[in-house]
């Protein structure tokens, strides 16, 4: 420990998105450090290379001696800290931390955050909305695309609005925020957690420190382990109780509620499907945790459309309506998108398939009754028909534009057809966000 006190070098680990937020945070505060990553030739390395002229940076497998050497080791999300050899210098006494520990060491303002198997980036966004439409400084970052370490670029923030992953979180140890919530708890990533347990503690772990919680009334995974002397306030879609965020029926029309006051009618909400509602019913949570003007938020709620690629209305033809949801990438968020979406008077023909990322689908099959069609695309996709039996159309496409095509035929008017693949992209695209271009683009192109 002595040597480790002495040499004073960090090692970061990763030269993606958050490693080089983390290097150019380090050489502001003149920390010396060496850079990693476990890859050769890792993207974009050219680049680095040029701006970052004076770090000394190693790359391919770990080296356990210069692990071992560090006075902290600094891992990107995307790098598991079970990964053997950081597993070791854990064990030797070297603190390991990601990015948001070193943003959480320096910020100055309170923290919001904002974690949950889905609907993160969709609360984030809205609630960073909601803040700046109330008038206050907000800084959003995060998960959401964001790195943590470039919010403190900003000056004069007020308020952070954090959303955080399983990943991230693994490297905190108290988070300490101003409110925090675990939004909804499904499987997710079981490519690198040893069981849902694994991933759910490590998503618990946003609660460490709150001052006030927010919990999904419906999900008792969301609940923190315990709650006493925290304030916790609950959303969900059914009735609220004290503290509870929820929905009413009044005038036979179903409103936004605050424990027994009816706040706003739900067709207010401009964000499409009614997975939608418990969102802005969260955002609203959080929102008043940190004292925002309801009136304000309300205002905010009639306005924010929502984010691209998540249920995003495309184009509607015969009577028929496409919808983007590129961004369902496991089971819960399409079980959600599909109940979003669902009507008593239509049916949705879903496309869906890509990386299963090792996920069980059977949890799709309740949607059955909703759907006209099965469309598969990808890797994985036969593994979502097999869910399926005779109950519903089930076909198979190579690419998009051919999924579209069969979609169109198969729908009659009134129905949904609705991307959400239940699956990660990059069998077939760069990411979700060109997933769901190509979907638009082909939408666009089959209905013209
Ligand atoms: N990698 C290596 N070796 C390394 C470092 C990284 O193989 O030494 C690989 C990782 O396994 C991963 C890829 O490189 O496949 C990127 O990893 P990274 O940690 O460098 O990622 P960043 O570019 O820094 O982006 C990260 C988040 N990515 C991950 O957690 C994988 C981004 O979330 C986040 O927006 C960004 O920091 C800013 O905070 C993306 C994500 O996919 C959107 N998150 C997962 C999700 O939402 O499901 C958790
Ligand atoms: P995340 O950042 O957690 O991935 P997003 O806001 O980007 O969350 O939404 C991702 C997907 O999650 C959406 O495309 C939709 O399919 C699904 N989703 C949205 N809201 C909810 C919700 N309240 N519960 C479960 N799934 C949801």
């Amino acid at each position: 420990m002595d040597v480790i006190a002495k040499n004073n070098v960090s090692v970061l680990i990763g030269t993606g998105l958050s490693g080089r937020s983390a290097a150019r945070y380090l050489l502001s505060v003149h920390q010396p450090f060496v850079w990693l990553d476990t890859r050769e030739n890792p993207p974009g390395i050219e680049e680095i290379r040029q701006e970052f002229p004076s770090v000394n940076l190693e790359l391919g497998p770990l080296n356990q001696d210069t692990l071992l050497a560090a006075s902290e080791i600094i891992v990107s999300p995307g790098v598991s800290v079970k990964t053997k050899e950081i597993a070791a210098a854990k064990e030797a006494g070297i603190e390991v931390l990601g990015d948001v520990a070193l943003f959480l060491r320096a910020a100055q303002a309170p923290v919001v955050a904002i974690t949950g198997s889905n609907a993160k980036s969709t609360v984030t966004s809205l609630l960073g909305e909601m803040a700046a439409d109330a008038g206050c400084k907000v800084a959003v970052g995060g998960n959401i695309g964001v790195p943590v370490l470039d919010l403190l670029q900003q000056s004069d923030v007020e308020l952070y609005v954090l959303e955080l992953s399983s990943f991230q979180l693994e490297t905190i140890e108290q988070v300490n925020a101003e409110v925090a919530t675990v939004l909804n708890v499904s499987e997710d990533h079981m490519d690198r957690y040893d069981s849902l347990f694994h991933y759910h503690l490590a998503k618990q772990r946003v609660y460490y420190g709150a001052k006030f919680v927010v919990t999904n009334r419906q999900d008792p995974l969301t609940r923190p382990p315990i709650a006493e002397g925290v304030t916790e306030f609950s959303f969900g879609m059914n009735a609220p109780d004290r503290k509870g965020y929820g929905v009413l029926q009044k005038a036979g029309e179903d409103w936004l509620a605050y424990e027994f006051k009816a706040l706003m009618p739900c067709a207010d909400i401009k964000m499409p499907g009614r997975h939608n509602i418990n969102n802005a019913l969260a955002a609203l949570a959080l929102g008043n945790a940190v004292k925002l003007p309801m009136a304000s938020m309300l205002n905010t709620l009639r306005h924010f459309k929502g984010l691209p690629h998540r249920c995003e209305w495309v184009a509607e033809s015969h009577g028929v309506s496409y919808y983007n949801d590129s961004k369902g990438t496991n089971v819960g968020a399409t079980l959600a998108a599909l109940d979003g979406l669902r009507s008593d008077q239509s049916k949705i023909v879903l496309i869906a398939g890509g990386v299963g990322k090792g996920a069980d689908f059977s949890p799709l099959k309740i949607a059955e009754k909703d759907l006209r069609a099965l469309i598969v695309i990808g890797q994985d996709g036969n593994q979502i028909a097999e869910v399926f039996d005779s109950g519903c159309d089930i076909q198979r496409a190579e690419n998009l534009i051919d999924a579209v095509s069969m979609a169109k035929a198969l729908a009659t008017t009134g129905d949904k057809v609705l991307l959400s693949p239940a699956c990660a992209s990059f069998d077939m695209f760069a990411g979700f966000e060109q997933r769901g271009d190509v979907f638009v683009k082909a939408v666009h192109e089959v209905l013209a």
